[in-house]
């Protein structure tokens, strides 16, 4: 089988196609990235013998048209990720997200090619800290950043490429993600590759916030059943009942960094800050009989905090631009 896998030099991406080449050797994998400042050619090293790489944009009509011509399945990863960034220059998200989905739903329309759409609970908006509710596939739409809406736009875009024009597709909506290879702007690489160098963690307004984590080995273990199970048209939540506040989070960090639990600064909200996200996967666990692997999360966020220990040559690069700009913007609270 012929696969096109975009986004593959980022962090979901790599790590799936580390996963497939690994379990699935009737795959061939080619990865579309247009390696902007999210990809990194070096999270593809360990297999970069077995797989195809190719450089560009997934809004790139022509080169889409060429690549997906010549695949059976197309796994849609590539997109502008960091709702930090879409506050300070949505343009990226619309380009890649909106028009890239377009374009790419074009090319699979065309050539008649399977294709899944990977998305964020994100586009659901957000849960009462106190709600006893969960996002389940029929919880109406309601995003709040750039980040969000552009990503629930490509959805709409799924869905109804689905209905007008039959295309065999399949959505997954996942929760946050944690693991190997993921940028350092994102929460958790952050505040260990911070411990890591000396800088205290960074905890937004109250830290109370909630996020529902999942290892990024389980979300691609979800892609892969629902490639293979799921029914075509569908939308499948993926979660692995991991929610967590923000501050348990970094408390946790530290104390496994052989640090004081307090050793963290509050600082500056982020506008718009979602408060709470939480999945009920059981149309996953049900009708396609998956299961997580990584129960527990300590020891989930211990393992990952080792391959950070162990990688810095791949997040060096990245750490001081990251804190750079994120210094620019962000005070800390009294
Ligand atoms: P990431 O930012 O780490 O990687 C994105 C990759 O896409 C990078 O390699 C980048 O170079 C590439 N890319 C960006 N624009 C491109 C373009 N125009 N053409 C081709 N390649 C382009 O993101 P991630 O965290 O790995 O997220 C991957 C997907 O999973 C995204 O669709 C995201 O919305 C979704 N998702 C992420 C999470 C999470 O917790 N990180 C949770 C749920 C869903
Ligand atoms: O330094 C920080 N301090 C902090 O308190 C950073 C970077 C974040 N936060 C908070 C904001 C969020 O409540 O931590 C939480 C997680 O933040 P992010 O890592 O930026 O993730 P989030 O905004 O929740 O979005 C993520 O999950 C859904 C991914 O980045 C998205 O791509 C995915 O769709």
């Amino acid at each position: 089988m012929r696969m096109l896998v975009t986004g593959g030099a980022g962090f979901i991406g790599a790590n799936f196609v580390h996963q497939t080449v690994a379990d699935r050797p009737d795959v061939h994998v080619t990865v579309l990235d247009k390696l902007t400042y999210a990809g990194n050619r070096a999270s593809l090293d360990p297999v970069a013998d077995k797989i195809t790489f190719v450089h560009g944009d997934v809004a790139d009509a022509d080169l889409g048209d060429r690549l997906v011509a010549d695949t059976d399945l197309v796994v849609h990863f590539a997109a502008e990720s960091h709702n930090d960034n879409s506050l300070t220059d949505p343009s990226p998200f619309v380009h890649t997200n909106l028009i890239g989905t377009f374009t790419l739903l074009e090319a699979v329309r065309k050539h008649d090619v399977r294709y899944h759409h990977i998305s964020t609970d994100e586009v659901y908006g957000d849960l009462a800290l106190d709600d006893p509710a969960r996002f389940t596939e029929a919880t109406p739409y309601n995003p709040s950043s750039p980040y969000s809406s552009t990503k629930a736009g490509s959805d709409l875009l799924v869905r109804a490429w689905v209905r007008s024009f039959g295309v065999r597709a399949t959505i997954s909506n996942c929760s946050n993600n944690y693991g190997p290879y993921q940028h350092v702007e994102k929460f958790i690489p952050r505040q260990i590759t911070n411990v890591l160098t000396g800088i205290r963690p960074k905890l937004y307004g109250t830290g109370t916030n909630v996020r529902d984590w999942i290892h990024v080995d389980d979300h691609n273990s979800a892609v892969w059943t629902i490639i293979d199970k799921g029914r075509l048209g569908e939308t499948y939540l993926i979660g692995a009942d991991g929610e967590t506040d923000n501050r348990t989070v970094v408390e946790t960090v530290l104390e496994l960094c052989g640090k004081n639990k307090d050793e963290f600064d509050f600082v500056t909200d982020r506008p718009g800050h979602d408060l709470r996200y939480a999945i009920d996967a059981s149309r996953l666990t049900t009708e396609l009989g998956w299961q997580p692997r990584y129960r527990d999360f300590r020891s989930g966020l211990e393992a990952t905090i080792d391959w950070y220990r162990t990688h810095e040559q791949w997040w060096t690069p990245q750490k001081s631009i990251t804190e750079a700009t994120y210094r620019s913007h962000e005070a800390v609270l009294p």
